[in-house]
Parts: C-alpha cells; structure tokens; sequence
C-alpha cells in the first residue's frame, strides 16, 4: 500500500533513525506489544521510560526501561515494574494503562498519573514513587469515564492541579481540577475544548505528555482524533495556556503539526496512531525528545525544538478568547 501525503509543511518533530527504538522483541519476558510510556530524566542523567506493556490477555501493566543515552542500551526491569493491584485497587481490573510522569520538587518525588481501566470504564489513577520500584499509590482521583491526566509540577495558587479528560456526551474535552491535597479534587474548569465537523480534532481530543513549563506559558502538545469510516486517526496539536491561571488558553494551533507517516506508525496493532506520554529536554533547555507509542505496538522517539514550537503556534494558531473565535465561526 502506497501513502499518499501532503509533502509542502514544516517539520517540527524529527523522527530518530534508529526507530522504533523499543518494541516487544526488545522485552525479557512474554508479552503482546509496547507503547505509550511515560518519561522523565533521573537525578543521574538517565532516561526513564514507564512503558505501558500490553499482555497475552490484553491487560496492561507498566515496566521501567532505563538508558543513559535515551536511544539506545535500554536495562528493561525482567519484571512488570507495576502491576495492576486489583485486590486492594479493583479499580485496575482490567489493567493500568498510558503514564505520564512530573516530578514535583516540593515532595521530591515523581508523581504517575494513568489509567486504570475498570468495570466502570476507564479513570485516573495517581501514584508518587522515588525510585520507580516501589509507588505510593493513591487510587483512583477522577473517576470514569476519565483518561489524559498529568499533574503539573508545582501548585498554582496554593493547589495542586491536574490536567485530565473526561468523557461527556457533549464530547471528550481536556478539563484542569484542583486539590489541597492531592487526595480530594474540585474547582474543575474547562481547558481545551474539541472542535466540531470535520476539523483533525473534533469531538474528541486529550492531553498527550505533560505540558511543557515555557516563560511564555504552558505547551501542550494534545491528540485529536479523526473519526474516519475506516478507522480513527491520532494526530497532534499545539496549545498555550497561561502560567498562573492554565485553564486560560493563549493560542491554539489550527493544523495538526505530527501525524502517523512512518511504516511503523501507520501500521500495528491499531493502525494510524502516535501517542506520546512522555519527553525529556536536553540541557541546552530548548531541544525536546519527544517519545511516542506508534500504532499501539511499538515507542519511537522524534526530537523538536520548543523555540521553534512557538513560533509555529505564533504563526499558525489563534487566541481562543479575542475575536479570532468570531473569525473562526466553523470551530
Ligand atoms: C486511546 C488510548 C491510547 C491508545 C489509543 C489508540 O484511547 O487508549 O492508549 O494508544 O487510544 O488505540
């Protein structure tokens, strides 16, 4: 099968050579495919991945790769790092899916924010771990139908704030709550609302990795997904929210800027997906490794410039609140 693609767009993400850079046959143990992992940078340089590892049954869990270069001599644990715990979480029955990591200095601690999918459909579960062996874990903080949540690494106004999506029959939406204590949740605003007809990322649209701390304001790199006859299409986007009150949107990009083009992206498990979770910025404080799970089967890597995301979205994206929304009457 021959792709046909627009070709006259800049390229923002740069996919790595070496991609996939991890897949199932990179595994210690049996398992049916890898993707979506979480990612931070630990305290002695090294890149850790929170991989969600799907099994033989279809059940999620998440183990830990580690490597000092980010690309490549990945230690993977030999075992689930963390498993779903449905005895004490029955929450998780159904597995533990698509981390996102912030490590939050006031608790010197990495907080995990992911899926837990139970009977009830799939919530927020949160976790705060030192070390990624052993987690605290908190159970579940948005309930159903709820998924896309990363803390944000430090309070605003005094409380903490995640960023989640939950399911409405008005449309799957990205909302911010706040907590005084990580435990109980409230102050829920709408932050990112899905377009509607036929634009890349009507009806449904969540927040990919944590949003990216810039002088200018939040980045959030976000997924639309394109209902088509056939299938969905995983796009995504960019969005700037304000640094003291981030359920205040700045500019929001109108076209996707990365979308499924690669063999191993358009192909797999469920075709047509990038979904990352997860990136680590480089010490120049500008380059960012963005880590992707491609097509449900497989995590690659592509590497940007935030500089450069910026000036994309001043280019190519629009104030939600002026009168660019009059303008913009067929969002
Ligand atoms: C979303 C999530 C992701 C997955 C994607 C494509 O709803 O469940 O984990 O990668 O669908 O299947």
């Amino acid at each position: 099968m021959k792709a046909i693609m627009a070709t006259k767009y800049e390229t923002l993400f740069h996919r790595h050579g070496a991609n996939p850079i991890l897949s199932g046959k990179d595994w210690p143990y049996s398992m049916n495919s890898v993707f979506n992992a979480g990612v931070t940078r630990l305290q002695d340089g090294t890149t850790l991945l929170l991989c969600r590892v799907e099994d033989r049954r279809g059940l999620s869990h998440l183990c830990a790769a580690r490597s000092a270069n980010g690309v490549d001599g990945w230690q993977i644990d030999r075992e689930p790092t963390l498993m779903p715990d449905a005895d004490n979480y029955p929450e998780e029955v159904w597995g533990i899916e698509d981390p996102r990591i912030t490590y939050v200095p006031e608790l010197k601690k990495y907080a995990v924010a992911y899926t837990s999918y139970s009977r009830g459909g799939p919530g927020v579960s949160l976790a705060l771990t030192e070390d990624f062996r052993t987690f605290e874990r908190f159970g579940v903080v948005m309930v159903p139908d709820d998924k896309d949540a990363a803390l944000l690494p430090r309070r605003i106004n005094g409380f903490w704030a995640l960023i989640h999506r939950p399911m409405t029959p008005l449309g799957a939406h990205v909302w911010i709550s706040y907590s005084p204590d990580l435990r109980h949740w409230g102050n829920h605003k709408l932050m990112l609302e899905a377009r509607r007809g036929a634009w890349w990322d009507a009806n449904k649209i969540g927040m990919s990795p944590p949003p990216i701390e810039t002088s200018r304001g939040w980045l959030m790199i976000y997924h639309g997904v394109r209902r088509t006859p056939s299938s969905s299409i995983y796009r995504l986007g960019l969005a700037l929210f304000d640094l003291k009150e981030p359920e205040k949107c700045l500019n929001r990009g109108d076209s996707w800027m990365f979308a499924p083009e690669a063999e191993y992206e358009r192909q797999g498990d469920v075709q047509d997906v990038v979904f990352p979770c997860g990136y680590t910025i480089a010490a120049d404080g500008d380059t960012i490794n963005l880590y992707y799970g491609a097509a449900d089967s497989s995590i690659a890597l592509a590497h940007g410039s935030i500089r450069s995301l910026l000036t994309w979205l001043d280019a190519n994206g629009h104030s939600e609140h002026s009168g660019d929304r009059r303008h913009r009457q067929s969002s």
